[in-house]
């Protein structure tokens, strides 16, 4: 009989408890008590209505003080703040992007970065257009990478990438005019409208607010999806474990986190090299153990198998078990209070972009030209640092699931294609899927995504939902952190499928797959919407009929935010569990949970109360499935 048993969130907790023990002895801060000290939260920065755009002000809005001093209202306040929170989610996504955009200029066969998917390299060429026959493969990269990177900022034109969108989308994006011409000007021209004096009406904002997010899913982020595919390798299934019990008393730890595989995947490759290894051995310890945390452990762990210690919410986990060498970090998403946290052990927290720079950090810049280098010397600086560990002070909980992770839109077709042989050319298809959802074994598939927010109980809205949703025979597609908290549950683990509908269990049993599926970190949701419009035209069918949503229960990021504009854009209605920060005006609020539906036949739900939420979530998808006939 199985012994699988799901991780709850009270475990998740206890073990965090235990941990903030450690962490008092030493005298170290820690996020819980931070968000103690800063609540009551401003209820006008949370409602949207604080304008800081010029220095008249800053200006709140009251019943009694309506408007700000230049005479804007409520509405066009907390548009602009709309638009600039995803203008921000946009740039940091996209230039993400762009870094691998350049990294691809400085692949070379006997490189520190070379092609592992020379076939997905032509793929996209092909459809750029460019001529790949009799070229050598890095010459390809070479051009692609100077080709990419001008979508970024060309003068004339929209991005590539809109159509792989079906038809019926691309019309829908033109009309409503939110088709992204270049990258950077959009995030521009979201900055320039939200200037003192320029739009305060919620229309045009709310357009702009899709057209930059648009940029990001179907630009910026769809190029740092398939370029690392390119360079890394497009994953494919493979197993791995998570939670912290993926740290290794007897090991040297390395923890990589934030986004950019370019660092991590060298660190790996430095962690197995015989001479590091030697190393390690020489100081004590038995080898070397690199664990990853947010979106960068999403990237190893789908590439390479790399355990996942944890997400958002645990970065202060892994140094307060006292066992972490080196923290080492790229972008996005890292709190600076691990600099004063890894002081209190010892730890070495090191960060490497001149993008994230952070006070009580040691920084080695990590760039392209010399990553072999910079990757080597981060790998000794671990190795050498743990004869300074205090084993008075190390604890790490023995939480561990095991879990398959590495479902490209490519490893779900393969999969899929797989069970029926039905494979009709070099991508598949997507129509054993359709066939699952059309005749009702699966009701339909639910994207869940992003981050942890202490507004809401970490994790355990993600977790929640996905049970709700697979036991209904809905299929879940996660990335981010969203991700991450299934695979600390157990949800990864093929055996959850036992917590499955009838329906959903047979196909997790003929696919041999788990009943969540780990498409990777928050850029590749671009992978999200191109396995939606690959639906949308294996069946015939538009995005917005299938029977499809999107879901961010625990959304905290500008990230997110441009995210979630894109995906409702691409015509996916997408579901909130936290409040965007526009609820101090109604006309904001209307525009987005039913306006925008008249532009991209899809909009918002927010609904802050999960059951609920996942109430909503199953009614949208069976009124999918009524409309349809099926
Ligand atoms: S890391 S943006 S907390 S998903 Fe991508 Fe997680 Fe959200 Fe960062």
């Amino acid at each position: 009989m199985s012994g699988f048993k799901l991780t709850t969130v009270e475990e998740f907790e206890a073990a965090t408890e235990r941990l903030l023990e450690t962490g008092k002895k030493v005298g170290a801060d820690a996020w819980q008590l931070r968000v103690k000290n800063q609540t009551p939260h401003c209820r006008f920065g949370e409602q949207g209505i604080c304008c800081r755009i010029c220095s008249m002000g800053p200006c709140r809005i009251t019943p009694k003080a309506p408007r700000g001093i230049c005479g804007c209202d409520a509405h066009g306040i907390a548009g602009r703040n709309f638009l600039r929170f995803t203008a921000g989610g946009a740039a940091t996504h996209s230039d993400h992007g762009r870094e691998i955009c350049r990294t691809l200029a400085h692949t070379a066969p006997d490189g520190n970065y070379k092609i592992k998917d020379p076939e997905k390299l032509i793929r996209i060429a092909k459809e750029w257009g460019v001529e790949t026959e009799g070229k050598d493969i890095y010459d390809l990269a070479h051009e692609m990478s100077e080709l990419a990177q001008m979508e970024y900022g060309k003068p004339h034109g929209v991005q590539r990438w809109l159509k792989r969108a079906p038809e019926h989308t691309q019309k829908l994006w033109h009309d409503a005019e939110i088709e992204p011409r270049a990258i950077d000007r959009e995030v521009s021209t979201a900055m320039h409208m939200t200037h003192m004096g320029n739009s305060s009406k919620p229309e045009a904002l709310v357009r702009q607010s899709l057209r930059s997010g648009m940029s990001d899913g179907w630009g910026g982020s769809m190029a740092g999806t398939e370029f690392s595919d390119v360079m890394f390798g497009t994953p494919m299934p493979i197993d791995t474990e998570a939670n912290l019990g993926v740290m290794k008393e007897d090991m040297v730890n390395i923890i990589v986190h934030g986004h950019d595989p370019s660092l991590s995947e060298m660190i790996c490759e430095y962690a197995e090299d015989p001479e590091m290894i030697a190393l390690a051995k020489s100081v004590g310890a038995k080898g070397i153990n690199v664990a990853g945390v947010c979106c960068t452990s999403n990237e190893v762990a789908m590439r390479r198998g790399i355990p996942m210690a944890g997400n958002f919410l645990q970065q202060e986990n892994v140094v307060l078990t006292g066992a972490c060498e080196v923290i080492v970090v790229d972008v996005q998403c890292i709190f600076p209070a691990l600099g004063p946290l890894s002081k209190c052990f010892h730890t070495k927290f090191i960060t490497t972009s001149p993008i994230c720079q952070m006070p009580d950090s040691e920084f080695i810049r990590f760039e392209a030209e010399t990553a072999g280098e910079n990757a080597k010397k981060i790998v000794r600086t671990a190795v050498e640092n743990f004869v300074n560990r205090r084993p008075e002070l190390v604890h790490i909980p023995q939480l561990k699931q095991k879990a398959t992770v590495g479902y490209s839109t490519e490893a779900i077709v393969k999969t899929l294609d797989g069970v029926t042989n039905s494979q009709v050319d070099e991508l598949g298809t997507t129509k054993p899927l359709i066939e699952c959802i059309t005749s009702g074994v699966l009701r339909g598939a639910v994207a869940m995504v992003g981050c942890n927010n202490p507004r809401v109980r970490p994790d355990y809205a993600h977790i929640e939902l996905m049970k709700k949703l697979i036991a209904n025979d809905i299929i879940v597609i996660l990335s981010g952190c969203s991700a991450q908290a299934a695979a600390r549950a157990g949800l990864m683990d093929k055996e959850a499928r036992n917590l499955c509908g009838d329906g959903l269990k047979r196909v997790c049993e003929l696919a041999d797959i788990p009943p969540v599926l780990h498409m990777g970190s928050c850029v590749d949701i671009s992978r999200m919407v191109v396995l939606a419009s690959r639906l949308a035209k294996d069946s015939g069918l538009n995005i917005s009929q299938l029977p499809i949503v999107g879901c961010a229960p625990e959304w905290m990021s500008e990230k997110a935010v441009s995210i979630g504009n894109y995906v409702v854009a691409t015509g996916i209605d997408t579901f909130l569990g936290v409040e965007p920060q526009v609820s101090g005006s109604d006309q904001m609020v209307w525009w987005l949970t039913e306006g925008i539906r008249d532009w991209v036949e899809a909009a918002y739900t927010i609904e802050t109360d999960i059951e609920k939420l996942g109430d909503a979530m199953i009614a949208r998808i069976e009124e999918k499935r009524a409309a349809l006939g099926i």
